[in-house]
């Protein structure tokens, strides 16, 4: 039917569909990972600790939420399995995002065709279940984003986000209140009991009925999105650094209107949280690529409903290679020519790369060198690339082989807008 693809040795495709050229920047495994069945998703796997965390969640909405409030239970409706593969109406136009947005550049989201994508985050669902009249509601999902390479970030998250519409249009004030109220209750409810509990089995409800030994200390900060008004971000101290656990908001009212809610009606207040992140801070697990370990000395260390301690196994030594490259920056930052034409360079499509090839070997990629060349202007960055696996020692000749095919890549994918 006209439609070709090419591949290229990251495994980017382009695909020729109805005379139009759209660049698929989804690499196979990536893609894998979205058609998997919705039971081997992380967040429903039994045992895992994101289908802990997640039911834990749910049951601080079912349960504690009503009770904290004197109002009896809210009934929240659950969604687990949605599909991660959604619109660019859904993900972004209904959510008020606008075109130029930088999250919807193929730099930071996964597109498989100009108006199809690997959801960025879970709120892409929120305008289509509104219309199905739901009123309060929690989806969890995988969510996919081109990102840096850190311990704290991975192409594939997973993401709880809840709605909660309020009859009669309460004041947005009333409803930031609750908002925050309902949030910080989570945090308490969370955070209050994880340092005191043992291997013992016990369910969550028995776990949240315990005080707070040590309460972790948590704090908002203003933030934006284009979806939500007054809005916040939660972060949680943890490590010797504040880390964002989540972000929330009153509905604008024009996504209740994509949503056939009128907001005469209707107020309510939206929020989308992380949940390797809270994970890692609960379960104490140091590093997000740890929640993809098929290594038993990780899976068997934790139980259903239970909230334990990761004890680490033996930390394997890092294997660090630096490369330098000339790129091509966007235009406006000088005048001068770099000798490139076409796109700006995007660290995002290193860190692809690099994932592409190295898998779950890499651990993380930083800048650690720049200059601009005094007489042509041009400009250099140099990378180190650590390499480190969570389960063995890295052999030197591995490393080399996957650097040495870095390289190569860099080349032959990266030639408009980086040059080693
Ligand atoms: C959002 O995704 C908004 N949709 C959240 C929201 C929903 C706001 C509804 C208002 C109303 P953000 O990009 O900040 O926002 O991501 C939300 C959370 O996901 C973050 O706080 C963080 O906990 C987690 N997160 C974001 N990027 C990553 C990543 N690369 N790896 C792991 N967790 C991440
Ligand atoms: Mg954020």
């Amino acid at each position: 039917d006209g439609v070709s693809t090419l591949r290229t040795c990251s495994g980017a495709r382009t695909l020729r569909a109805q005379n139009l050229v759209v660049q698929s920047n989804v690499p196979p495994n990536i893609l894998e990972k979205a058609r998997a069945s919705s039971a081997e998703k992380l967040h429903n796997r039994l045992h895992h600790p994101l289908c802990t965390l997640r039911k834990i969640i749910e049951s601080y909405f079912d349960r504690e939420l009503g009770v904290k409030q004197g109002r009896g239970p809210v009934q929240f409706a659950k969604f687990n399995d949605l599909p991660p593969i959604v619109s660019t109406r859904a993900c972004f136009d209904e959510l008020l995002v606008a075109p130029s947005h930088p999250s919807r550049r193929p730099t930071d989201t996964y597109y498989l065709d100009a108006s199809t994508v690997l959801r960025a985050h879970t709120t892409a669902h929120d305008t289509e279940l509104l219309r199905q009249g739901y009123r309060a509601f929690l989806v969890s999902g995988d969510v996919y984003r081109r990102d840096s390479i850190d311990k704290k970030h991975y192409p594939i998250f997973h993401q709880m986000d809840g709605v909660r519409l309020f009859d009669g249009a309460p004041p947005e004030a009333w409803v930031l209140d609750d908002l925050k109220d309902t949030l910080y209750g989570l945090a308490q409810y969370l955070f209050g009991h994880h340092r005191n509990t043992s291997g013992e089995s016990r369910g969550a409800q028995a776990l949240a009925a315990e005080p707070s030994a040590e309460p972790v200390p948590v704090r908002w900060v203003d933030a934006e999105f284009p979806f939500t008004r007054c809005s916040l971000e939660l972060e949680v101290f943890w490590q010797g650094d504040w880390l964002e656990v989540l972000g929330c908001g009153v509905i604008q009212p024009d996504v209740l209107r994509a949503g056939n809610v009128d907001p005469a009606q209707c107020t309510g207040w939206a929020f989308g949280l992380g949940l390797e992140r809270l994970a890692m801070v609960l379960f104490g697990v140091p590093d997000i690529r740890l929640f993809w370990s098929a290594d038993p000395r990780f899976i068997r260390q934790f139980r259903d409903g239970e909230i334990t301690q990761f004890q680490s196994y033996s930390k394997f030594p890092p294997v660090y290679k630096d490369v330098s490259m000339w790129v091509k920056d966007s235009p406006g930052t000088d005048g001068t020519s770099d000798g490139f034409d076409g796109r700006a360079f995007h660290e995002n499509d290193l860190c692809e790369l690099v994932r592409g090839i190295a898998g779950d070997l890499v651990e993380d990629i930083s800048r650690v060198d720049e200059f601009i060349h005094p007489k042509t202007k041009r400009h250099s960055i140099c990378y180190r690339i650590t390499y480190r696996s969570p389960d063995r020692s890295l052999t030197d000749e591995e490393i080399n082989r996957i650097q040495s095919r870095v390289r190569e890549c860099i080349q032959d994918e990266l030639h408009d807008v980086a040059e080693l």
